[in-house]
């Protein structure tokens, strides 16, 4: 059977850098905020062994901002989220879970304080601006809430270290984890962050405008030239490797900030602003939870929905969400949603893929 296109139309929106991701070859989109995203360049497997031992230049503008500007622009952001937000500098970026008034997950986007009255969020796969600007009109506050023309280029791997320091020098280099300092790309300044969606360390470059998209992109891949650089993408190979969860695939709405591992970034105790926090304090003990699974046998197809996951009784007891074909550790790695009976590590349980039913282990730690 022949594999459908992906038709294009103005409502699935390219990029900035979308002519230069075409340029480099990319083989297969998909769509993520109605943007596209590049999803492999040679193939996953190749991507993936580049990723980990050179640098790579991802187009991530479809993780949209959501900009909340206002002397109550710190109210909003922590009504929407359980994490406390009353510490952060002025050059921080934090990994937020956000949450409804049922303390059920709406997104997991990097906050980043730009100054006391100025957030992002760098929004996973979901409609978190009108959720903001609702929020903004049913409380009255006195905030902007809009999304800016500001597209994530990020740059990651092993010698992302070494690319940037070119490009920007070493006070950039210097820059700590989910920190940000400020860089002039073409005469404008924009945001640098030490962060990204990969396991190998790198920086996201917050491109203010997008006419300087390609020159951006441009002096990158001159600088890179004898690093090997090359256009990448996130890669599922790695990210499940890493255990870095996917908003739509290994979390949702369905799902408190407990189930799904993120209730280290709860803080119940300061963060009484969120609009979940009543009922996040009866909910902290949660009946399911991620772990990562390994699944015997070879290469598996891809996932397009959740494979129930059950017991050696034949009874339910989750559902793997992601997972894919590991050539580093030779087999198949996998994110799983798992009830608390069966959830401690060495675990078998039976889960059924469409090609039959095959063995999966519950491992203590992700590969990476
Ligand atoms: N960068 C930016 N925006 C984003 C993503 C990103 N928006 C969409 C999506 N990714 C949001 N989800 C995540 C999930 C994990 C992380 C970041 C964003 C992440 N987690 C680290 C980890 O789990 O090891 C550590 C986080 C921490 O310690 O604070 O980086 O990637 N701009």
């Amino acid at each position: 059977m022949p594999l459908p296109y992906l038709t294009p139309s103005i409502r699935v929106r390219r990029t900035p850098f979308s002519r230069r991701v075409e340029e480099a070859g990319v083989r297969a989109y998909s769509v993520y905020n109605h943007m596209l995203i590049p999803q492999s360049f040679r193939s996953p497997e190749e991507d993936c062994a580049h990723l980990k031992q050179a640098v790579q230049v991802w187009d991530v503008s479809c993780e949209r901002q959501v900009e909340i500007k206002g002397p109550d622009a710190l109210e909003l952001m922590q009504m929407t989220t359980p994490r406390n937000l009353s510490g952060m500098a002025d050059d921080q970026c934090y990994y937020v879970p956000m949450v409804d008034a049922q303390g059920q997950m709406l997104n997991d986007p990097v906050a980043i304080r730009l100054a006391e009255d100025r957030y992002w969020l760098s929004l996973a796969d979901s409609d978190m601006l009108y959720y903001c600007k609702g929020l903004a009109i049913g409380r009255g506050l006195n905030v902007e809430v809009f999304e800016p023309d500001i597209s994530p280029l990020a740059v990651q791997g092993p010698k992302a270290d070494e690319l940037i320091g070119r490009v920007f020098g070493p006070e950039i280099v210097a820059t700590r984890f989910f920190r940000h300092k400020t860089i002039n790309v073409q005469g404008k300044d924009m945001i640098i962050a030490r962060s990204g969606w990969s396991h190998q360390g790198g920086f996201e470059i917050y491109l203010d405008g997008s006419e300087h998209g390609e020159s951006l992109w441009d002096s990158l891949f001159e600088a890179g030239r004898d690093l090997d650089v090359r256009a990448g993408c996130p890669n599922l190979i790695e990210r499940i490797e890493a255990g870095l969860l996917s908003y739509g695939s290994d979390i949702s709405i369905d799902d408190t900030p407990f189930q799904v591992g993120l209730g280290k970034y709860c803080d119940l105790d300061a963060a009484t602003g969120c609009i979940g926090h009543a009922v996040l304090t009866t909910r902290q003990d949660p009946d399911r939870q991620i772990r990562p699974m390994a699944v015997d046998g070879l290469a598996v197809p891809p996932i397009n929905a959740y494979w129930p996951l059950t017991d050696s009784k034949g009874k339910a007891a989750g559902h793997i969400s992601s997972i894919t074909w590991s050539p580093d550790f030779q087999t198949n790695v996998a994110i799983a949603m798992v009830h608390r009976n069966h959830w401690t590590p060495g675990s078998t349980l039976q889960v059924e893929t469409p090609e039959g039913a095959r063995e999966a282990h519950v491992r203590e730690t992700f590969w990476i």
